[in-house]
């Protein structure tokens, strides 16, 4: 029976996982550095994933079998304090690692990101194994991690799987200091009535996927045959593509009077080292990968 562990439970990712495992009557223990705004849905405890005896204790204490280790400091935020970016993003990996191997945790699940990618990844369309020289702190510790996976794969046979995801659109729980944000920050102010200054120029064009598809994703991947798997350390997924000029278009033909102007940042420059297109050939004929959402139907449902 799975008995998972959630770190960085109360964000994006976290919270719809937990409602995913909850629908599915799997126990978690979900854990976060924060105290939850309402009742979980699960077992909750409040704990640093940098404290590396207490998870320990956590995972003895509920008997934990699978981890799901979502903490990290995105690749916005991550640029104006590198230091505690790569500490918490690597060190907090590096214990769920020894917690894992000291306690027999038969999976782990880690996302990746297409901040690995960097301006020698040929962007138009970024297939598995391009030059990868990430710009960013998080893209740094997001290669870092997914190095270390094949490694401990093949040390110890320790099983960690990861996805790299591109910008998630999500509404009930949003990202926090990403270079993705732009998207759920204009939907929101044209839900609400307000005008938008957009952080990126409207031809930047950047993969992004509807929340659904990146928790299926990572379900799907998690419950494949481990020797179906070619990938060792992250597989490229994708939702569709889009500019902040096409999501404009867009949230106007959904009734929204939205007015946007826009005001490049240092988020700019991380854009234009990511990719424009990703090519996720190998995890749809590993396990068979489809999103469910298009870029229609994502900015409808989020505009709800
Ligand atoms: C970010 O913008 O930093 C994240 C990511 C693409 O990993 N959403």
């Amino acid at each position: 029976m799975d008995r998972i562990l959630i770190t960085g439970a109360l964000g994006q990712l976290g919270t719809e996982f937990i409602k995913h495992f909850n629908r599915e009557n799997i126990f978690v223990l979900a854990t976060d550095i924060k105290l939850p705004n309402s009742k979980p849905l699960c077992e909750f405890e409040q704990a640093d994933s940098l404290d590396k005896k207490r998870i320990d204790e956590l995972v003895k204490k509920y008997d934990i079998n699978i981890i799901y280790h979502l903490v990290a400091i995105l690749s916005a935020s991550g640029e104006k304090d590198p230091f505690k970016s790569w500490k918490l993003n690597m060190n907090s990996f590096q214990n769920i690692v020894e917690i894992s191997l000291s306690n027999n945790i038969k999976k782990v699940f880690w996302p990746s990101s297409m901040a690995v990618f960097g301006t020698e990844s040929k962007l138009d369309l970024v297939i598995q194994n391009p030059v990868m020289n990430p710009s960013t702190m998080y893209g740094i510790t997001k290669l870092t991690g997914e190095k270390l996976i094949e490694y401990y794969f093949n040390k110890f046979g320790l099983d960690i799987r990861s996805l790299r995801y591109p910008g998630i659109i999500s509404v009930e729980t949003v990202p926090g200091g990403g270079t993705t944000d732009y998207i759920i920050d204009m939907i929101n102010a044209a839900k609400k009535g307000f005008s938008y200054s957009c952080f990126l120029n409207e031809n930047t064009e950047l993969p992004m996927m509807y929340i659904d598809d990146a928790i299926n994703a990572a379900i799907k991947l998690m419950s494949t045959k481990r020797s179906n798997l070619s990938i060792l350390s992250s597989y490229n997924i994708t939702g569709f593509s889009i500019t902040p000029k096409k999501l404009l278009i867009e949230i106007k033909s959904n009734g929204f009077n939205l007015k946007v102007d826009y005001k490049p940042d240092f988020r700019q420059k991380i854009a234009d080292s990511w990719p424009k297109k990703i090519d996720d050939s190998f995890a749809k004929k590993d396990w068979d990968w489809n999103p469910e959402f298009g870029l229609k139907q994502t900015i409808k449902k989020a505009l709800k």
